[in-house]
C-alpha cells in the first residue's frame, strides 16, 4: 500500500475545505459502529480533461446505500454531481479516485444512528492498479477464504457500508497473511460470492459468467459496464452462480471494480487458471480503458468531464 499524497482539498459539509482541516473527533459515531456509507469512483485522464466513470450511477448507488440505513443525507444527487466535479477541478490532478463518504457524526453515542448528526464528505487522492501494476497485466494469486461473506439477513450486502469491510478485511488479511494477492469469498449457500473490494468474473468454453445479485454481492457498476460489454462483443453472457472448483477448472477468472478495474486471476488456491493466456479478460481490460477515456463510441455517456 501506498502512504496517500495530501491533495489541496477535501468537501465536507457543503465545501471544499483545506485538507489537513478535514478532521473529526474521535467520538465521532461511525468511528466505534461502522455506521457510514461510502462510494469508490474513479476520474480517468483523458484528451479532453479529467473525466468521472459513471458518476450518477455510483451517487444513486450511494443514495440507496444511506436508504437502506435509514440515513438521510442533506444533499440531493445534483449536489453531490457538483461536489465531486468541484473537487477534482480544485484538486487539479488529471486522475485519481474519489470517495464519498456518510456517517454518523459526533453528539451522540449508543446504538439508534438515527440520533447522531450526519456528516458527509467526498475526498479524492491518486491510487494506482488496486492489485498492483503486475497483478493487472499477468493476473493475481487468490484464496478462497474461510470467511463467509455477509449476506443480506445479516449487512446487506448491496448498501456499500462500512461495516460490511470489516469482513473483507478478515479475508483479505488471511489470503496475504497466506502468500496469496487476493482473497475470494463463498456466501452462506457456500457459492462463490465475490472479492473483499471487487465481483468476480469467471469465462468457460467462451461462456462468461457471474453470480446473480442474489448471491449476496454487491451490484458492481465496472460488473454492470463488463455485462455491457459482453453484449457489445457478441459473448455468451449467463448470470448463475458457480462452486469453488468450478473456478479451479474455468479457462479466465476475473475480479472487476473501480479500484481493480479488470484484474485476471491466475491462481485459485494453489491451481493455475487455464493456459495462462486469458484473451476474454484482454479484451475487456481494452474496451474498459477505451471506455473510461473517452475513446469508446456510443459510452460518452458514462463520462462526466470536470474541465
Ligand atoms: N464488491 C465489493 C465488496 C466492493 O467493495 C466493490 C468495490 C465491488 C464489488 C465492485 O464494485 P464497483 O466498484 O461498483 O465495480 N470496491 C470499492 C472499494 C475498494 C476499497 O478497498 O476501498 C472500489 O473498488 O472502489
Amino acid at each position: 500500500m501506498v502512504a496517500i499524497q495530501p491533495l489541496a482539498k477535501i468537501w465536507l459539509d457543503g465545501q471544499l475545505v483545506d485538507w489537513d482541516r478535514a478532521q473529526v473527533h474521535v467520538l465521532t459515531h461511525a468511528l466505534h459502529y461502522g455506521y457510514a456509507v461510502f462510494e469508490g469512483i474513479r476520474c480517468h485522464a483523458t484528451s479532453r480533461g479529467p473525466a468521472i466513470f459513471r458518476l450518477d450511477e455510483h451517487l444513486e448507488r450511494f443514495l440507496n446505500s444511506a436508504k437502506v440505513y435509514r440515513m438521510k443525507l442533506p444533499y440531493s444527487l445534483e449536489q453531490l454531481r457538483q461536489a465531486c466535479v468541484d473537487l477534482v477541478r480544485a484538486n487539479g490532478l488529471p486522475a485519481a479516485y474519489l470517495r464519498p463518504l456518510a456517517f454518523s457524526g459526533y453528539g451522540e453515542m449508543g446504538l439508534d444512528p438515527t440520533k447522531a448528526p450526519v456528516q458527509v464528505a467526498v475526498a479524492m487522492w491518486s491510487w494506482g492498479a488496486y492489485l498492483g501494476e503486475a497483478g493487472q497485466e499477468h493476473g493475481v494469486r487468490a484464496l478462497v477464504s474461510s470467511w463467509t461473506r455477509v449476506d443480506s439477513r445479516m449487512l446487506p450486502p448491496q448498501a456499500k457500508c462500512a461495516a460490511n469491510y470489516a469482513n473483507s478485511a478478515l479475508a483479505k488479511m488471511e489470503a496475504v497473511a497466506a502468500g496469496y494477492d487476493e482473497a475470494i469469498l463463498l456466501n452462506s449457500a457456500g457459492m462463490v460470492a465475490e472479492g473483499p473490494g471487487e465481483n468476480i468474473f469467471r469465462v468457460k468454453k467462451d461462456v462468461v459468467s457471474t453470480p446473480p445479485a442474489s448471491s449476496g454481492i454487491l451490484r458492481g457498476i465496472t460488473r454492470d459496464t463488463v455485462i455491457e460489454f459482453l453484449a457489445d462483443e457478441h459473448l455468451v453472457f449467463r448470470r448463475n452462480d458457480f462452486t469453488r472448483e468450478e473456478l479451479f477448472t474455468s479457462d479466465e477468472v476475473f475480479y472487476t471494480g473501480t479500484a481493480a478495474g479488470i484484474t485476471p486471476i491466475r491462481e485459485v488456491d494453489g491451481r493455475p487458471i487455464g493456459t495462462g493466456d486469458y484473451p476474454i479478460t484482454r479484451r475487456l481490460q481494452r474496451r474498459y480503458a477505451a471506455a473510461t477515456e473517452g475513446r469508446l463510441p456510443g459510452r460518452e455517456g458514462w463520462l462526466t468531464y470536470a474541465t
